[in-house]
């Protein structure tokens, strides 16, 4: 007899039927008028042999014991039982806290983890180690938006005030005359939401907009940024130069007196400082169109089109996460967010400022008005803490002072680190080097239900569940939709929750109670339950019983209104609703900043030279952005994903031009080289990339080969040869998206892609 059961991912509600083989039909939820290509990852992972089957652990931890190696991601992994791992681990969790207390273990564990509010595996491990060990060395900010979390609460507020409740797709829809989306909005990205999303409605609302009259600009190097749908015009811009082009549309407005000078007045400080710099008058560089045209690759006559175009009308500056994941990635916001002053629409409806539209699903919604059903995880004892993209830093420095949005650290000395939900493997820079420094640990830890390519380079390997494989409540923070996950299949071989594991760990600690309050994971989602329950009883809406809930598939949550929030109150009244930063305005000079003293971030937006430009050796910027077919690593040996791979291999595309500078054909495999590595990928010709650029997406999983004394990726995954250094000593934030590199055809024998295969399991007794 076959079933269907509702499930919900980061990437849209769905409900899955299983066949006899295990393998998945999935139909994405009914009303969604846009549902994700992504889905179809899911149909035949349950069972996949790059699943892990039982707890692994590598050879030599269990030979040797714990310490510093050099054999991680070489060694072979040993089967081991349940109980021994867990007693083995438990034990040497005690041995660090001991001996060298909790400030020893990193547990940021980074990571996106699966949708479930109460499985959250990131959840899950800082309240284990904060109930179980006494807390952990964590990390703060994300790889999205480092940038932006370290610069918007002293230049505009809080991150949430211009990335989650200002500026809507509705807005957008209705009353946007002109967006300048720098960095684009591809579909490709509002298509994953964080905790899931029943509606996908970006495509929709570009469309209307565009069929009333709005004009799209996508300033981008790549065309495909954009979709069809918002007939956007194209002005491929050369990478890292956003703030050049903001400058010179900034100096446009200011000399042709184009800016709005009362809200400036009102509503911001600082303005006449930077408009010295603008000008010319501080460092004898007029910011004009002509000094930007070379810059950004685009004629001083459109830049300065573009400025007057914006100052008519109804214009939404909006910045993609990408602006700031690159070197000096503070300064495109900081400079768009002025711009946005100059033109003064900030607040109004559909115009002014926003960060991320469109660059994930859940951004231009109001939020749900009730709070989730998410896990408390505990007080964490430690307060050492690192950016969250400083981690091969940390490992290679430990108490090495370093400078962070003010403040001097310095880097703790870990002996363990402890990975769920996330993939460093796929997240982090110069992966190489990542893996050197893993070598200087003690333990490593990691929980998947795949054998990442981070499980490969780990000690102790933990055979989680993935989220079909048990019952669970998805809610976004913006979705008007909470989901019923229900339990699809059986989990694979041994696998266990990441709750049972840390129960196991805590009770073998002497800490179960402490972590699981007495609860199982029903009883949990029961009590996580009632708190959302409460506040729809408060609030007089229907609030259905878990059990009638499940028996619903989904409840609809109340949302907060459409109304702007933060900016707009702003606007209406600047000094009774001010701002979250220190004047409560817009600080377009920022006195805080500007004491930190930083030659890499100084006290407003300015154009600064860059570390990483192309060179003989490296001429060609990687782009390195979002998949189209997967979320990061996840499931990339999914449906969806493999078909877009060509022989396996990631595609790199290139325009037709730099690849017949280097006799590169379409379908060609290439290697993609800089000096912290290289990689292969399949080679895709399309005018679609600005010539001078080559876009290899992230997510392939890394699968390094010694071929020649280098260690080549033979898969595509480009953080084998991006480069790991902070945006700025404000913000230390990932700049992943943007390194310098060459591209050549690859004469060498291909090898193949194993990595989607976990490995073999040796016996104890064939290893010695
Ligand atoms: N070069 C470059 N690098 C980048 C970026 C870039 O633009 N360029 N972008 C960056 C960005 S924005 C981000 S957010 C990061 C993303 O980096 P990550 O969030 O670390 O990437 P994911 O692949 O989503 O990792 C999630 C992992 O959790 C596992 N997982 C899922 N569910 C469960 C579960 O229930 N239990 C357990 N134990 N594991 C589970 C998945 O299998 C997967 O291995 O990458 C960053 N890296
Ligand atoms: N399908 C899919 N969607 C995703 C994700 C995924 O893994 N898969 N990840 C999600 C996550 S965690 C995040 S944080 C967001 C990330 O959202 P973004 O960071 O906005 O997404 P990216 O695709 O990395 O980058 C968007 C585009 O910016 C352009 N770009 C790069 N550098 C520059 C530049 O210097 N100037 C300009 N003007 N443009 C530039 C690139 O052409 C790129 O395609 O995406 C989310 N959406
Ligand atoms: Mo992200």
């Amino acid at each position: 007899m076959t079933r269907t059961f509702t499930h919900s991912s980061h990437w849209g509600a769905f409900s899955a039927t299983p066949d006899e083989a295990g393998r998945l039909a999935i139909t994405p939820h009914a009303a969604d008028p846009d549902p994700s290509p992504i889905l179809q990852n899911f149909t035949d992972t349950l069972a996949h042999s790059a699943r892990v089957a039982r707890p692994m652990v590598r050879r030599g931890w269990l030979t040797d014991g714990p310490g510093p190696t050099t054999s991680r991601g070489r060694d072979e992994f040993v089967a081991v039982p349940w109980d021994e791992v867990l007693d083995r681990l438990a034990a040497e969790l005690t041995r660090v806290r001991d001996d060298f207390g909790p400030e020893a273990v990193f547990g940021g564990s980074y990571g996106w983890s699966s949708a479930g509010r109460f499985h959250h595996a990131q959840s899950q491990v800082h309240r284990f180690l904060n109930t179980a060990l006494g807390g952990y060395v964590r990390s703060v900010g994300t790889y999205s938006s480092a940038a932006a979390y370290a610069i918007f609460p002293h230049i505009v507020g809080r991150l949430t005030d211009v990335s989650r409740h200002n500026v809507t797709w509705e807005q957008v829809a209705n009353d946007t005359e002109l967006v300048l989306a720098f960095g684009g909005m591809a579909l490709k990205n509002s298509t994953i939401a964080q905790g899931g999303i029943s509606a996908h409605v970006e495509r929709g609302s570009m469309a209307k907009a565009r069929a009333r009259g709005a004009r799209f600009v996508n300033i981008a190097p790549l065309k495909s940024d954009m979709p069809e749908e918002a007939g956007a015009d194209w002005l491929a811009i050369q990478p890292g130069t956003d703030t050049a082009l903001m400058l010179a549309m900034m100096h446009v407005l200011y000399t042709e007196g184009l800016a709005d000078t009362g809200f400036l007045a009102t509503h911001t400080v600082g303005f006449d400082r930077f408009a010295r710099y603008l000008t010319g008058e501080a460092d004898g560089v007029a910011k004009t169109p002509e000094w930007a045209a070379p810059i950004t690759g685009i004629p001083a006559a459109t830049i300065a089109d573009l400025a007057r175009a914006a100052a008519k009308a109804r214009t939404l500056v909006a910045t993609a996460h990408a602006l700031q994941r690159s070197e000096h990635g503070e300064q495109p916001l900081w400079a768009g967010l002025t711009l946005a002053a100059m033109l003064g629409d900030i607040g109004l409806p559909g115009g002014g400022f926003h960060y991320s539209l469109g660059a994930m699903g859940h951004t231009g919604r109001p939020p749900v008005a009730v709070p989730l059903p998410t896990l408390p995880q505990g007080e964490n004892g430690v307060s050492t803490y690192i950016p969250v993209a400083r981690v091969t830093d940390m490992l290679e420095k430990p108490g090495t002072a370093y400078d962070y949005n003010g403040k001097r650290l310095t880097y703790p000395d870990i002996k363990l680190m402890y990975w769920a939900g996330g993939n460093p493997f796929h997240h982090h820079q110069d992966l190489d080097r990542l893996a050197k420094a893993l070598g200087k640990l003690d333990t490593f830890v990691v929980h998947d239900y795949a054998f990442t390519s981070a499980a490969r380079h780990a000690d102790i390997v933990l055979p989680a569940t993935m989220t079909l494989e048990r019952e669970d409540l998805g809610a976004g923070n913006t979705d008007r939709l909470l989901h019923v996950m229900r339990k699809v299949a059986e989990p694979h071989g041994e696998a266990r929750d990441d709750y049972a594991i840390f129960a196991g760990l805590a009770e073998r600690m002497g800490r179960g109670e402490a972590f699981t309050e007495g609860r199982d994971a029903e009883e949990w989602i029961a009590h996580l339950y009632e708190r959302t329950r409460a506040a729809l009883t408060a609030k007089g809406l229907p609030a259905p019983t878990l059990a009638e809930l499940r028996d619903a598939g989904e409840l609809e949550l109340p949302l907060m209104p459409d109304d702007g929030a933060a900016l707009a109150r702003f606007r209406a009244d600047p000094e009774g609703a001010p701002l979250a930063t220190p004047s409560g305005k817009i600080e377009i000079f920022s006195a805080t900043i500007d004491a930190m003293g930083y030659d890499d971030c100084p006290g407003h937006p300015v154009w600064l030279d860059r570390s990483e430009v192309p060179r003989a050796d490296a001429p060609l910027w990687l782009i390195a952005n979002q998949p189209a077919t997967r979320l990061h690593s996840q499931l990339d040996y999914g449906a969806t994903s493999r078909a877009a791979k060509r022989d396996g291999r990631e595609v790199a595309r290139l325009n037709p031009a730099d690849a017949a500078a280097r006799g590169i054909g379409e379908g060609d495999v290439v290697v993609v080289t800089s000096p912290r590595g290289q990689c292969l990928a399949t080679a895709a010709l399309t005018t679609d990339v600005l010539e001078g650029c080559v876009n290899l997406s992230t997510g392939a999983w890394y699968d390094p080969v010694e071929i020649g004394g280098a260690r080549v990726c033979v898969h595509g995954n480009p953080n084998a040869v991006t480069l790991d250094r902070g945006t700025s000593k404000l913000g230390q934030g990932c700049t992943g998206q943007l390194s310098c590199v060459e591209v050549a055809r690859w004469t060498g024998q291909v090898p193949g892609v194993t990595v989607h295969s976990a490995p073999e399991p040796v016996t104890l007794e064939a290893a010695e």
